[in-house]
């Protein structure tokens, strides 16, 4: 008889890593917001039929369901980009106080270099905020194996873990051995108000109980394996922690390592140790000073990287230089600039929003690229959720012009609610325009609360768009399609001259969602007065050749009609069938 298959070779991203680690750990519960680089884990837990795996509205909600599922005695785990973890700090802080039940890990991946994101924080930095551990793997199968010991150390040291990884471990694919035994944790649930129940009087000893377990953690961070020595040559030695431990490794071969797979609490002992093995000390880690402080404020000596060194991300090369004491080199400009795809609803939207010619707070999704030229019609996007506050701060503020504020509808319904709650509360006036293409485009098309589908692929409740609005307190809330450019543009200027405060929803689905394709069309280059108004469109399908000429790539193009709408010249039609290549 065949024995059962106990290891499988696999091929995985840091992401899928983790998440097929999560399931061989036992992890029952897990829940998150959409965020690239974090994405793909819960998509990828979202296919394993043994677990309950969910997007939440916003990453609060996802921290606090999968600790719900901790406090019932599963293993539990949420996952987000580091932005994401800005929004779930509130109930960081506190069940860190608290402690778990089953274990509970949440996932941060960080952005380097930014390629998907409005900022580089390093998550690293959080760990003794929050006063809770943090694991950090270099590679996908480091990935696999640290997060079942996430959930361990969670368990027996009662405290939240933090995970984290990077956008080149996230989506770097490695081939490895996986172990496919799935545990089986039950613990039931505690009826425990000392421990779940934050009021001061309960939260006070917890604080002390916290600094007793950060005690214990930090011996453990001294014995762990996942700190560890590797001594070779011992002229040189580096300190090190996620993937650029690799490029490092890469860099200098010969080189005496120590990996810090659990950076926090620091392994002070640990360095001190290796600092004595070897005659010159340097330490490598990507963004922030993290490890390189604590060596200072330790007395080890080490040599660090210079500050232009904390922007973006490492490389071997990199290693090499600041080895070499030199500054980071200004990086060359990116060669390819991002644009809206053919046919995206958000593209007539903001070409009305342009010739209303308005103020426009803006918020994060596709859409912001309305900001760039030549639709430019966006003018702020700081984090998500702010488009309707500035829009009411700068309304109150302002004499006369009035502010519009434009929102995604899975950015509306993670904290963009909130601000419509507010603004109707506190009397503003004015134009909200909701672009509602049914997904979560930004991040690859997830489903969200308006699409009335789960993670899990099941018909779900649908919530109302139109209908939070008018309960939240907007005056007023009208449905339309962007591409009724006309019927937009009079409905804007109608609702703008207004004393009130209006919603209006921009409905049509995103390219990604939709992909029937109904028509091409073709540019009559007799016609054509080269007045440009396609191309002021920015329209990946319309092209400019050297000699001027416009012309529309058939592959590219949707058939939504936009140009033809906007040539005065007709010079743009339906391509016939037959005529087609
Ligand atoms: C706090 C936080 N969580 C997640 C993200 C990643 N993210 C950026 S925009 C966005 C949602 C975009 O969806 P939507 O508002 O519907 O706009 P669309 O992209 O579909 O146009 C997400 C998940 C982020 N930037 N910040």
């Amino acid at each position: 008889m065949n024995k059962p298959l106990t290891q499988q070779k696999v091929l995985l991203s840091g992401n899928e890593a983790v998440a097929w680690g999560a399931r061989a750990a036992g992890v029952c519960f897990a829940s998150a917001y959409p965020g690239t680089p974090s994405t793909e884990i819960l998509e990828t837990m979202g296919a394993f039929p043994e677990l309950e795996a969910q997007w939440a509205v916003n990453e609060k909600v996802a921290y606090e369901a999968a600790f719900g599922a901790c406090i019932a005695g599963r293993r539990a785990l949420t996952a987000c980009k580091h932005v994401g973890l800005n929004v779930a700090m509130d109930p960081l802080m506190t069940t860190a106080y608290s402690g778990v039940n089953a274990g509970f890990v949440a996932v941060v991946a960080d952005d380097p270099g930014m390629h998907s994101s409005q900022n580089e924080q390093d998550t690293r930095r959080v760990a003794p905020y929050a006063k809770v551990p943090l694991l950090e793997p270099s590679s996908p199968s480091e990935a696999y194996a640290f997060i079942g010991e996430a959930f361990k150390i969670s368990e027996q040291f009662d405290v939240p873990v933090l995970f984290r990884v990077t956008t080149r471990i996230s989506h770097t694919k490695e081939s490895f051995d996986a172990v496919l035994k799935r545990e089986n944790l039950k613990k039931s649930v505690q009826k425990d108000p000392k421990k779940y129940v934050m009021i001061p009087g309960h939260a006070r000893p917890r604080h002390v109980d916290l600094e007793r377990r950060l005690m214990a953690l930090q011996d453990l961070s001294e014995k762990t394996p996942l700190n560890r020595i590797e001594l070779n040559d011992r002229k040189v030695g580096f300190i090190v922690s996620g993937v650029a431990a690799l490029y490092a490794k890469e860099a200098f071969p010969n080189a005496s390592f120590l990996t810090l797979g659990m950076p926090f609490p620091f392994p002070v002992k640990l360095m001190k140790t290796f600092a004595g093995k070897v005659e010159k000390l340097y330490v490598i880690e990507e963004l922030e000073p993290f490890i390189e402080e604590k060596l200072k404020q330790e007395g080890i000596r080490a040599v660090g990287k210079k500050p232009s060194w904390r922007c973006g991300e490492l490389s071997p090369q990199a290693v090499k230089a600041i080895v070499k004491g030199k500054e980071r080199e200004a990086a060359a400009a990116k060669a390819r600039r991002p644009l809206l795809c053919p046919g995206c609803p958000h593209r007539p939207a903001f070409r009305t929003l342009k010739k209303a010619g308005v103020y426009v707070t803006g918020d994060i999704g596709c859409y912001t690229l309305g900001a760039l030229e030549p639709l430019a019609a966006l003018h702020t996007q700081i984090c998500m959720g702010a488009s309707i506050p500035f829009f009411e701060g700068m309304g109150k503020m302002q004499d006369g012009e009035k502010a519009v504020a434009v929102i995604g509808d899975s950015t509306f319904i993670h904290t963009g609610i909130n601000g419509l709650i507010s603004a109707a509360y506190n009397g503003a006036k004015g134009v909200i325009v909701i672009m509602d293409n049914a997904i979560t485009a930004m991040t690859g098309g997830q489903q969200n609360p308006g699409t009335g589908v789960t993670l899990q692929g099941k018909e779900t409740r649908r919530v109302s768009i139109e209908k939070l609005c008018g309960a939240a307190g907007a005056d007023q809330v009208d449905v339309l399609n962007p591409y009724e450019m006309d019927g937009f543009q009079a409905l804007l200027k109608t609702r703008l001259a207004e004393d009130k405060l209006s919603v209006i929803i921009v409905r049509a689905p995103c390219k990604m969602v939709d992909r029937s394709r109904s028509a091409v069309f073709e540019i009559d280059a007799q016609k054509c007065k080269k007045c440009r108004q396609c191309l002021m469109l920015d329209c990946p399908a319309i092209l400019e050749g050297v000699d001027g000429m416009i012309t529309i790539n058939e592959a590219l193009c949707v058939g939504c009609g936009l140009c033809k709408q906007v040539c005065k010249f007709d010079a743009i039609s339906l391509k016939k069938k037959q005529d087609r290549s």
